[in-house]
Parts: C-alpha cells; sequence; structure tokens
C-alpha cells in the first residue's frame, strides 16, 4: 500500500514540475569579451559582471508577457580578435540568443555588430568606444559607455589645461580602439593650443619598446599618451622608467585598469598616470556603483577591473526592454530597448540617442597612488 502510494505521489509531483517548466521561458542572452590571451583579465571582469546580472534577474523571478522567466548566459571567448569576434557572433547567432552584451573591444565588436544586425539581434557593448561602433546606421547597436571622441578628446585638453603640459608625445597600437582615441586626443590637445611633439605606434601583442621610446625621448616629451591596452602599457611604463623618461603617461579607459600597477611592475610614481574611463557617477549615485563593487568584491573574492559595471547595467537594461515589451523575441523587444530613457542603473541614469549611444554619457578621470586607482573627477 505504502509502495503504492509513493509511485502515485511522485507521479504527481512529476506532473506538477512539468506543468511549471512547459510555463517557464528560457531567455538566452550571449555575453563575448577575450576571456583568453593577453586582457583575459579584462574579459574576465566583463563576464563576471553579465553572470553577477543573470544570477539577480533570476533570484528576481520575472515574467516577461505572462511567463516567468529563467534567464541564461551564453558566455563566449573572442581572444579581442576580430576573426574570433565574428566567429564567436555567429555562434551566438546559430544558438537564437535572445540578445548580447558585448564585445568587449572596439576592433571585435565593429565587425561583429554586422553579424547581429543581419540577424536581427540586439546587442550593447559595455566598453567598446571607437565611435564608428554606432555609426553604421545598425538598429541593433547600443552601447552604454561615451566614445573616444568624448574620451580623447577630453584627455588631449586635460594633458594641455591641467597637466600643463609642453611637448607632448603620442603611441597608439594600431587597434580600432588604440589609433582612435590617439587621433581624438591629437586633436584635443591641438584644440588646446598644445603641442604634438612625437607620434609612434606599436601593436597591441607587443613587449618590447624600446625603438619607439628612445625616438621619443630625443624630443624631450614631458607627456607620453598611449592608446591601447594595459597589458601593452604596463610594460611600456617599466621600459620608460629604465630609460629614464619622467614624463606623465595617459591613457584612455583601456589602461585605466586595476591591473596596471601590477602590470607595470612597481615603476609608476604618484600621479605619473592619468586616465579615464568612459563612464562614471558621483554624488548620491556613487553609493549604488559602491556597492555593486562591494558585492562583486564578496561574491567572487576580486576586485571589479573596470567595466563589470557596466556588462551589469547592459544586461538589465535588455530585460528592462524585453519586460516592458511583454516579449523576449528580438524584433519584439527591439524598438523598446531603443527607447530606453532614464533607467537608473549601477552605472548612472541610461538613455539612448537615436544611434544608440548613451545621452549625455560621463567620463571618470583617475590617476594611481600608492599602486591604488584614485578618483580626479568625474566630467561630462
Ligand atoms: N574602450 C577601451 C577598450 C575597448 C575598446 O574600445 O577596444
Amino acid at each position: 500500500m505504502q509502495v503504492k502510494l509513493n509511485v502515485v505521489v511522485g507521479a504527481v509531483a512529476a506532473l506538477l514540475s512539468g506543468a511549471a517548466m512547459s510555463q517557464d521561458m528560457v531567455v538566452k542572452i550571449g555575453h563575448v569579451g577575450p576571456t583568453s590571451g593577453q586582457i583575459a583579465h579584462l574579459g574576465k571582469d566583463n563576464e563576471l559582471g553579465a553572470r553577477l546580472a543573470i544570477e539577480d534577474l533570476n533570484a528576481k523571478g520575472l515574467s516577461i508577457g505572462g511567463k516567468k522567466v529563467k534567464f541564461e548566459l551564453l558566455a563566449e571567448d573572442d581572444a579581442g580578435d576580430p576573426k574570433q569576434g565574428t566567429a564567436a557572433a555567429q555562434k551566438l547567432v546559430d544558438a537564437k540568443v535572445n540578445g548580447v552584451v558585448g564585445h568587449l573591444n572596439s576592433g571585435t565588436s565593429i565587425p561583429a555588430s554586422k553579424v547581429y544586425s543581419d540577424a536581427g539581434i540586439p546587442q550593447i557593448s559595455p566598453s567598446a568606444t571607437n565611435p564608428k561602433f554606432t555609426r553604421n546606421g545598425y538598429k541593433t547597436t547600443f552601447r552604454v559607455v561615451a566614445d573616444d571622441v568624448h574620451l580623447g578628446g577630453t584627455l588631449g585638453k586635460y594633458s594641455v589645461k591641467e597637466l600643463h603640459g609642453k611637448s607632448i608625445a603620442v603611441i597608439d597600437d594600431r587597434t580600432a580602439y588604440g589609433q582612435g582615441v590617439a587621433d581624438e586626443f591629437e586633436k584635443g590637445v591641438k584644440g588646446a593650443g598644445g603641442k604634438v611633439v612625437g607620434r609612434e605606434f606599436t601593436n597591441d601583442k607587443a613587449t618590447d619598446f624600446t625603438a619607439i621610446l628612445t625616438s621619443l625621448k630625443s624630443k624631450k616629451p614631458d607627456v607620453v599618451f598611449f592608446g591601447g591596452m594595459d597589458a601593452v602599457a604596463g610594460p611600456m611604463l617599466r621600459q620608460m622608467k629604465q630609460l629614464g623618461i619622467e614624463a606623465k603617461f595617459m591613457g584612455g579607459d583601456g589602461i585605466c585598469t586595476g591591473e596596471l600597477p601590477k602590470l607595470a611592475a612597481g615603476t609608476m610614481g604618484d600621479g605619473q598616470v592619468v586616465c579615464a574611463e568612459a563612464g562614471g557617477v558621483e554624488g548620491e549615485a556613487k553609493k549604488s556603483m559602491d556597492d555593486f563593487k562591494a558585492k562583486f568584491k564578496s561574491k567572487f573574492n576580486v576586485d571589479v577591473q573596470i567595466y563589470a559595471p557596466y556588462v551589469y547595467d547592459a544586461v538589465n537594461v535588455m530585460a528592462a526592454a524585453m519586460v516592458k515589451a511583454g516579449s523576449a523575441e528580438p524584433a519584439k523587444y527591439l524598438p523598446v530597448l531603443a527607447k530606453t530613457a532614464g533607467y537608473k542603473g549601477v552605472t548612472g541614469v541610461i538613455s539612448f540617442d537615436e544611434k544608440g549611444d548613451i545621452k549625455n554619457g560621463a567620463l571618470t578621470l583617475y590617476t594611481y597612488k600608492g599602486g591604488a586607482r584614485e578618483q580626479l573627477a568625474v566630467v561630462r
């Protein structure tokens, strides 16, 4: 008798759980970043931001169009390489993701944006800052950070007006991001009446900068700007020290990471480096960012490098558009996503303009003291 009862209870439980499962809807969010290679620490930072967002969304038990939703993360590695970027994008399209957050780099985000656009899948980059990313006329392309026109231009002006640079040297890594931000920096310097005494380039895998630094040294720069990522900037700082180049060192968001002091191996002077994150919060809004960073640290036992909070917000903005549209189908929620206005995230208020760029994007200027990043100012 007891055996029969157990069988009946088991069958009812199985039926009930089956019914619950059939009511649930799975929403697949793709994430792509370089989780291997020289800037894997930044790719992993972004991916953890996505993981935290998905966990928090699932904990809220959201419904979309009357159906309970389970969000799933499909994480891909593009190694920061444009070809691997488009292959990863195609893989996510084939997996029928509902939306994509990524890629990290401009050099991967730009070619991948065509793949997502052709498939009608919304893409939000949390960190690609090259202006071209949102200027191809694709309705599916968005970003939640300021672009390099703003970033490079502001840093260029800052080098002249605040750092009082008289002879400024510029180096870039020839990537879409590095070359673009360095060009904008140069325009900013010249617009502020400053003088660029030399321009050199390297690549995003280089480790030896002796030739270009020696050439620039002869021009006696008081500021050196590098358009590229922290993995290259760190060894460059080490070699500047070895060559006795005492200049201030500036860079965009690609170098403005928690990892830079380690990569420079203790050769950065206090206040020597000035860089900018392509976003930022101040005043009362700072608490949400600080709370996010504390939660991230307690959950993953690592500090935020730079863009994890922006990934977190990008996933949430996408989910909010799905809820509002009552559908996770890309064609149905895309118009709602495009109209995002006044979304309050951990990185501040997010509204998109007609190109898919964040409106009124902020920049946060930083320096480093005692091996730690220290905020100088938030500017718009
Ligand atoms: N924005 C800095 C790093 C990513 C990129 O734009 O390539």
